[in-house]
């Protein structure tokens, strides 16, 4: 096999010195790269920039796992053996990730659900006509730079609104988020695809985020230019209390972009977000830099300059409760979760020890 021809292949799908740089060498020695293409209920596609794979885990990373984070989620880079001329892998072990999207999983126990890995930029949408809210958008954001992922806010059903609407909206979105790059579009609107698709990097991996029916799928459909992903109304997603889309797939396009779909989130809780609460409310932290006191509260404190930006109204209100809110959750997350963590972490060993200890029914096996 020509092996320059598979390296590219492995390139064209984002396979980085950043990736290359920190294989582990016995593994990557001993077995083939592959990138997780979809996870179905312990299944798996993988691909090395060619067909998908249908694959599965080895007993090894099956059973000697310590926390459901550290198996594959799509769009991890995975070592895999391939047999039966490409048609079945079976994987190794799971690559450092660069990025890890996660989401707390729905209910009262703090424990999380993994969305996709090794994301670089991330959509995050919101319909114009009624899904549109600021402090929405500060959580996907914190979501979103907490993983050094870059966001990208696109508003969409823009052809439901007035125009002017829109740029007032633009225009608040704009002033919580001044670096962020923010676009308008209609999914009924050919030039708006076009402008979307022409921003797609080749060899980068996207996501989409948003609620449920803002029109994520039907944005994909347009950019893959087919029906191929399922989408329905917003008034029967409700009725049915529940969401359209509820697989993820890495779906290759022929830019060389990688998107991956996913079904919305109801339920958006940060697992603990300092570096992502920092960069979404940056002006915060300036603020509480310049208190005369260094251990403001910011309650009642003379010299307080979050309480003299609230007055003047330089910072809003809403704004300053749901930074609040934010921290509160995750430092409550932070707490419950590493201590569940170390729950994990114990059984993971509970588990070890006992395979260790068990009786050997080869003496002389020297492994
Ligand atoms: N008017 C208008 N309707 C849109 C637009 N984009 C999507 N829709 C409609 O909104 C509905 C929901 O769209 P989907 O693409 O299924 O939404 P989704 O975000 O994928 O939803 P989930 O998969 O449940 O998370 C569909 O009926 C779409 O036709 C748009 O730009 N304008
Ligand atoms: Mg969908
Ligand atoms: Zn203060």
């Amino acid at each position: 096999m020509d092996i320059n021809l598979v390296v590219s292949d492995l390139n064209s799908i984002g396979y980085s010195d950043w990736f290359k740089s920190r294989a582990d060498d016995e593994k990557i020695a001993a077995h083939g790269v592959a990138r997780i293409v979809s996870v179905h209920k312990g299944s798996y596609t993988v691909t090395k920039g060619g067909e998908d794979i249908f694959a599965e885990l080895s007993g090894n990373l099956l059973y000697g796992t310590e926390s459901a984070s550290d198996l594959p989620t799509t769009g991890d880079w995975v070592y895999a053996d391939i047999f039966y001329d490409d048609t079945h892998a079976v994987i190794y072990g799971v690559f450092p990730r660069k990025t890890l999207l996660k989401r707390k999983a729905v209910g009262k126990l703090v424990d999380f659900q993994l969305i996709a890995a090794n994301i670089d930029v991330a959509f995050i949408i919101q319909s114009l006509n009624d899904n549109f809210n600021l402090r929405r958008l500060e959580r996907y954001l914190v979501m979103v730079n907490e993983n050094g992922i870059e966001p990208i806010i696109l508003l969409s059903k823009c052809d439901l609104i007035p125009e002017n609407d829109v740029s007032e909206i633009r225009e608040n979105v704009s002033s919580i988020a001044p670096q962020t790059t923010v676009m308008e579009f209609s999914n009924l609107n050919r030039d708006d695809i076009d402008s979307i698709i022409t921003s797609l990097k080749s060899e980068s991996s996207y996501c989409l985020l948003g609620s449920s029916g803002v029109g994520k799928t039907t944005l994909l459909n347009n950019i893959v230019g087919s029906d191929k992903f399922e989408t329905k109304p917003v008034s029967s997603i409700q009725s049915k209390g529940r969401h359209t889309t509820t697989s993820r797939q890495l779906v290759r396009l022929e830019s060389g972009a990688m998107i991956i779909d996913t079904p919305g989130m109801r339920e958006l809780g940060s697992m603990s977000v300092d570096d992502g609460l920092e960069e979404t409310f940056s002006e915060i932290l300036e603020l509480s830099q310049i208190c005369k006191f260094t251990n403001c509260s910011h309650a009642n404190e003379n010299g307080c300059a979050i309480l003299a930006a609230l007055k003047t109204g330089d910072l809003s209100e809403q704004r300053y409760q749901n930074y609040l809110k934010i921290k509160k959750e995750s430092e409550f997350n932070q707490l419950s979760y590493s201590e569940k963590r170390k729950k994990d972490k114990k059984f993971g060993k509970l588990i070890k020890s006992t395979v260790k200890n068990k009786p050997r029914y080869a003496p002389n096996n020297s492994n």
